[in-house]
């Protein structure tokens, strides 16, 4: 069995599988240092954590991570928290940085006995329409080579060889860019308030994420096409400042801006997940737009779907496991891209003054104001917000 990229989806299968007793090697395009440094996610929802703990794969975010269960919306009609651990489900979120994760996730499935050979780039699949399908790969120092497996996953994200290697017409692609960008930011700064903040302001979103007691994720609605290096320091601060309002509610604990990323939203969905004996899962299977926060709790919950699905056909010779993967994964796909887009509409104003513009700028103040007062919406964002 090839995995190809050990991000969340590559090492959660692979050690779902390693464990099983399934023989599999994952190649990872970059070094364990530059796996383990990613820094990205951080918000794991409920589900998630049950995946890992089901498989002894919890024990440190158990110990260094910390549950969440605030958020708060800052608008021009003013602000309000939703406690959403006490909606819905009452479940809650635990924060943990997702290259805590894939290290936590690596030092596991390598401590197992698992194989990983870094500064593995795949270049392409070939035969996946066959039984044998193979990956040509190019080592670090240059020499080319291949792996072959009786299946290949891809879990090699959005720009990875699986993707590429998908013959024309083998898969639909569904793709929508939402026409906004967000500067991602990451401050060495201790987090501003104890919740999640999403502010809606005239200039732009403007979000705040705790990661850890001493760094805090921001987000700043940009125009599409702004170079990440394009803001001072300062101009970042103030206009975090001034979107998230802080002369009403409080100033932001400044720090040093320690890593910048634009971010262009876009989500998509391959359908179906799969072209013979290549299965496509987490990023590679779907792309989200961070707005909800479901990337990485969707590519750890296919994982597990897909190892239990491959452990009954190469242990227990049973396909239809295989068979309904796809949809499977679909299914929850959907419903966690529904949401994202939900959200997405919520947290960004109009673009323009025209006429249009105002009335899609209405319906996000009253979607709004319906989430601030009325519980039955409250309790259906909860359960969405946190689940997958
Ligand atoms: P990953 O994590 O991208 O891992 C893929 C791995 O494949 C390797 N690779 C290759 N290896 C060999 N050959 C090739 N040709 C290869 N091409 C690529 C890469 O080096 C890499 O190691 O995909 P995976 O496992 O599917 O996991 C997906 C998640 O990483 C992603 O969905 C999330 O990070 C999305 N996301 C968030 N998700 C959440 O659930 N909660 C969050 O709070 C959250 N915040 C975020 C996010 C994504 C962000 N960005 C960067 C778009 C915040 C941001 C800013």
């Amino acid at each position: 069995m090839v995995i190809l990229g050990a991000g969340p989806a590559g090492l959660v299968l692979g050690n779902l599988l390693h464990a099983s007793g399934v023989d599999c090697v994952v190649l990872e395009r970059s070094t364990r240092a530059q796996v383990q440094a990613r820094s990205r996610a951080g918000f794991l929802a409920a589900n998630t954590v049950r995946v890992l703990e089901r498989h002894g794969l919890a024990e440190g975010l158990h110990r260094r991570g910390r549950e969440h269960a605030t958020c708060e919306f800052r608008s021009e009609d003013g602000r309000f928290r939703l406690d959403y651990g006490t909606l819905g489900r009452g479940e809650r979120h635990t924060v943990y940085p997702q290259h805590e994760l894939v290290t936590d996730l690596l030092t596991q499935y390598l401590d197992a006995g698992g194989r990983v050979r870094f500064g593995t780039e795949a270049l392409t699949v070939r035969d996946a329409d066959g039984d044998r399908p193979s990956v040509a790969v190019r080592e670090a120092d240059g020499r080319t080579g291949s792996w072959q497996g009786r299946y290949v996953a891809g879990c090699d994200g959005r720009h990875g060889a699986a993707r590429r290697s998908l013959p024309p017409g083998a898969v639909r692609r569904h793709h929508l860019d939402h026409g906004v960008s967000w500067l991602g930011l990451l401050a060495e700064a201790p987090p501003s308030l104890d919740a999640v903040g999403y502010a809606v302001h005239r200039r732009g979103f403007a979000g705040h994420m705790a990661r850890t007691p001493e760094v805090t994720r921001y987000y700043l609605q940009c125009e599409r096409g702004t170079p990440p290096d394009a803001w001072s320091e300062d101009r970042i601060w103030d206009e975090l400042s001034l979107r998230m309002r802080a002369e009403e509610y409080g100033p932001l604990r400044r720090g040093r801006i320690v890593h910048r990323a634009v971010v262009d939203l876009e989500s998509d969905v391959l359908e179906p997940l799969r072209h013979g004996t290549l299965l496509l899962a987490g990023d590679a299977a779907s792309l989200l737009s961070p707005s909800a926060a479901k990337g990485a709790n969707l590519a750890v919950l296919e994982a597990e779907i897909l190892a239990r699905a491959l452990v009954d056909d190469l242990v227990h010779g049973s396909a239809e496991g295989l068979a309904r993967y796809s949809a499977q994964c679909l299914a929850h796909i959907w419903r966690a891209q529904e949401f994202s887009q939900w959200m997405l509409r919520l947290l960004h104003g109009a673009p323009g003054p025209d006429g249009e513009s105002m009335f899609q700028d209405s319906l996000r103040r009253s979607r709004l104001a319906s989430l601030g007062t009325s519980r039955s919406c409250q309790d259906w964002f909860a359960e969405h917000y946190v689940g997958v």
